[in-house]
């Protein structure tokens, strides 16, 4: 039985990687529950959910001090690019310094076999040359994006320099249960689903489309996200490696939307509006990296998008 810490463990992805460790693991969520939910966390006598963010410094050295943890997942930040550009400030303590005050931290521990962080292919940037590979040129555009990238750089660079043993990956568009579809900075298949919720009982609602449909994503499926992170924890090739992850096909947002309505056999109606500054046309990982440690993606985005809608609607 391991002891886990997951900080922002209560929102979507950190709070499906509790879960899932938890029928075999101790695990120890840090979360401020700004954006994440408690209610995301089965059950469990195994989950602890410390209610504390991981820029306060005392709870953080504290509790760094008095467990020792076997595995760490930093899923803690501000995950919008948009509140990046409106409060650089506030979201660089959350998305950068709080991995700087980890990374001091971890460095007492002795028995730790891996530290994640999650980074995104914001780093990326608009360069338009696809698919992605980690060594493909980086343009990071705004606070986000240069905070992830610089805390990456971090990690990799703690595990040189200091022994510690760490990773990173690079997540494109994770999309499941969980994920919370209430900001217009929400991921696009959350925001999509909700609306179909609202069309099933029968009431008036239209989804927002910026742009022509036409621009395209690499989603990856939250079970698929959660088997990547396990295999990159438990992998030696992967220490002080960054991984993009993926499923290494993309799909137009039109296309998505008539999956679902295929599926359903209900059509959304569709607003259209301009699309959002900054919006990348395309988006598309080469996975070939995480691949070589073993990851294949189970689910494509038909298959994905079946499990996601039984479990919603
Ligand atoms: C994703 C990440 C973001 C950052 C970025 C880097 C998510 C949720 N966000 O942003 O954190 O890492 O990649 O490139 O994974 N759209 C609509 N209507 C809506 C909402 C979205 O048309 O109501 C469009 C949006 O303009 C974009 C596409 O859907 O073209 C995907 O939007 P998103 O916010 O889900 O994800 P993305 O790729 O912009």
């Amino acid at each position: 039985m391991n002891n886990i810490l997951i900080t922002g463990g209560a929102g979507f992805i950190g709070s499906a990687l509790a879960n899932y460790y938890c029928k075999n693991h101790n695990i120890i969520v840090v979360d401020d529950l700004s954006m994440g939910n408690e209610k995301n966390l089965i059950k469990s006598k195994n989950i602890t959910l410390i209610k504390g963010s991981v820029t306060d410094q005392q709870l953080m050295a504290q509790l760094l001090e008095t467990q020792q943890f076997d595995y760490i997942f930093h899923l803690a930040a501000i995950a919008s690019v948009a509140d990046s550009v409106q409060r650089p400030l506030e979201t660089h303590h959350v998305n950068f310094d709080s991995v700087l005050y980890l990374l001091e931290l971890v460095k007492k521990q002795t028995g730790l076999k891996r530290l994640l962080f999650t980074s995104s292919a914001a780093v990326y940037g608009d360069e338009p040359t696809l698919p992605k590979q980690e060594e493909s040129v980086i343009r990071p555009l705004t606070p986000y994006a240069i905070d992830k990238f610089s805390a990456e750089k971090y990690v990799v660079d703690y595990c040189h320099l200091y022994g510690v043993p760490t990773s990173a990956v690079r997540f494109f568009n994770v999309y499941g249960p969980n994920q919370n579809p209430n900001s217009p900075y929400s991921g696009v298949i959350s925001i999509i689903m909700d609306c179909y919720k609202q069309l099933l009982k029968n009431n008036n609602t239209s989804f927002t489309m910026f742009g022509d449909g036409n621009q395209s994503r690499d989603f990856i499926y939250i079970d698929d996200v959660i088997k990547a992170l396990d295999l990159i924890v438990s992998s030696d090739e992967a220490l002080a490696e960054v991984y993009n992850v993926g499923t290494g096909n993309s799909v137009t947002l039109n296309n998505l939307i008539s999956i679902i309505g295929e599926s359903l056999n209900k059509d959304l109606s569709i607003n259209y509006e301009n699309e959002r500054d900054g919006d990348i046309r395309e988006s598309l990982a080469d996975i070939s990296k995480i691949k070589s440690i073993g990851f294949q993606p189970e689910f494509d985005i038909k298959k994905g998008l079946r499990k996601y809608i039984k479990h919603e609607l």
